[in-house]
């Protein structure tokens, strides 16, 4: 079982769309076993996006998830990055083709609604940056869809 770290952007939360989106991934069959909403701090932005520091995209990016609350998640099934990472589409919102959640969502990509980690090494970092291990239900039975 592999797990894949889910970020709604506060975009996501002040358009009241959380739920279609959530609604997504469980549609999908993955299981949802973590959650929680909280306002980044400046700190928490940075080290979470720090590949991206200094790019052009950078400042807007930090200014743009620490602007109100984000709902951060983990997700879990078989390939659960790959999975996530296809429901999700493309991060440049011209090339996220309809039916995917950026696809559907958004049309300006520096607010494109959620983040998805994009690799299993990935997943496990930022899992680890929003969560505590006893705050994840991973060792409940799980069925797979
Ligand atoms: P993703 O893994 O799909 O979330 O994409 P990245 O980690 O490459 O980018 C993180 C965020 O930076 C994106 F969600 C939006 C923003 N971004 C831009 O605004 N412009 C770009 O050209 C690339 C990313």
């Amino acid at each position: 079982m592999e797990r894949c770290f889910v970020m709604l952007k506060p975009g996501t939360v002040n358009r009241r769309i959380a739920g279609e989106v959530i609604s997504r991934l469980e549609r999908k069959g993955l299981r949802l076993v973590g959650v929680k909403m909280l306002n980044m701090s400046l700190e928490l932005a940075k080290t979470h996006y720090a590949e991206h520091e200094g790019r052009p995209f950078y400042d807007t990016l930090i200014q743009y998830i620490t602007s109100g609350p984000v709902i951060a998640m983990v997700w879990q099934s078989d390939d659960c990055v790959t999975l996530v990472r296809k429901l999700t589409g493309s991060t440049i919102v011209t090339e996220a083709s309809p039916g995917t959640i950026r696809g559907d969502y958004c049309c300006h990509t520096p607010h494109n609604i959620i983040h998805a980690s994009d690799s299993k090494e990935s997943a496990e970092r930022e899992i680890s940056l929003f969560f505590k291990p006893e705050e994840l239900c991973a060792d409940s039975v799980c069925v797979r869809y």
